[in-house]
């Protein structure tokens, strides 16, 4: 399923592209069900929304669709994702969370962030699985990474640009820091661990969409997670409350050392309330 190349990609770097894991046949599907689910309302103030002109006033993103919607369950606990999250972190993990973003032409990204930062996994982190419902390229707002982020603890949170990313909270990177944007064909899974700096740039095209179904698992020596992530799942579906974590703890800032940016823990967490990711 996953071979020993990708496996040691993702421990190098945090992250690993496992291509075609999904046929063009289910693609189509889900894009169905999804398009289907927008249309009945669903996903409606999961968003805040510039303006009524927004698209992803029309669009909003799904959030934790698995709790209400078979499909999506069964998409999180597929045992392609599994079998692959189990080679890459050596154990089963539980699933937490589904998102289905449809980023419509025009729409903006979401800002450079950790996932960690909103699951508080402990111990261990989480991981993402991102799979590309449309083909995923800059010009359409592909995700984009920052390579090397892998093995970061989780930094400090500023603001955001509102102008380019629906997301309020953003992380510093060094200067200069360039993004890495991954290119997916649809069916491509994109799996990484919760330190990994990530976001998105604006769908800067006038017809395409760019949608994506994405699932966040975390590993299953975990004891505690954010209160918005329970309950988490078993791999065979049932349902379990892990401990909440808690919020206000010491966070990571850039400092420079002989010219060369690391991170230290000295910032403190000044919000307590980063609920929804
Ligand atoms: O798909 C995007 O644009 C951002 C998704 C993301 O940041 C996430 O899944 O954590």
């Amino acid at each position: 399923m996953i071979s020993a190349d990708l496996v040691n990609h993702y421990q190098q770097n945090g992250f690993v592209i496992v291509s075609g894991l999904f046929s063009d046949e289910e693609v189509q599907m889900y894009i169905e069900h999804y398009m289907a689910l927008n249309a009945q309302g669903y996903g409606e103030g999961q968003h805040t929304v510039q303006d009524e002109t927004d698209p992803l006033k029309k669009y909003p993103r799904l959030m934790h669709p698995h709790r209400h919607d078979s499909i999506s369950m069964d998409w999180m606990l597929d045992k392609r994702i599994v079998e692959c999250l189990e080679a890459l972190i050596g154990e089963e993990p539980y699933a937490t969370q589904t998102m289905m973003y449809y980023k419509p032409p025009g729409s903006r990204g979401q800002a450079l962030h950790q996932d960690q930062f909103y699951l508080r996994v402990q111990p261990g982190t989480c991981m993402a699985a991102w799979m590309a419902l449309d083909r995923c390229d800059e010009e359409n707002g592909c995700l984009q990474i920052v390579p090397g982020s892998g093995n970061l603890p989780v930094l400090c949170s500023v603001q955001a640009d509102l102008t380019k990313s629906f997301s309020a909270d953003t992380v510093q990177v060094p200067e200069g820091t360039e993004t890495v944007p991954i290119v997916l064909e649809p069916g491509d899974v994109l799996f990484f661990n919760g330190s990994v700096i990530h976001g998105s740039f604006p769908n800067t095209s006038e017809t395409r969409f760019r949608r994506s179904l994405i699932g966040h698992y975390v590993s299953g020596e975990a004891q505690t997670v954010a209160k918005w992530y329970n309950p988490v799942w078993r791999m065979d579906g049932t349902k379990i409350d892990l401990e909440n974590s808690k919020w206000g703890g010491s966070c990571g800032v850039w400092v420079n050392k002989d010219g060369t940016p690391v991170v230290e823990m000295a910032g403190v967490e000044m919000r307590q309330n980063y609920e929804i990711h």
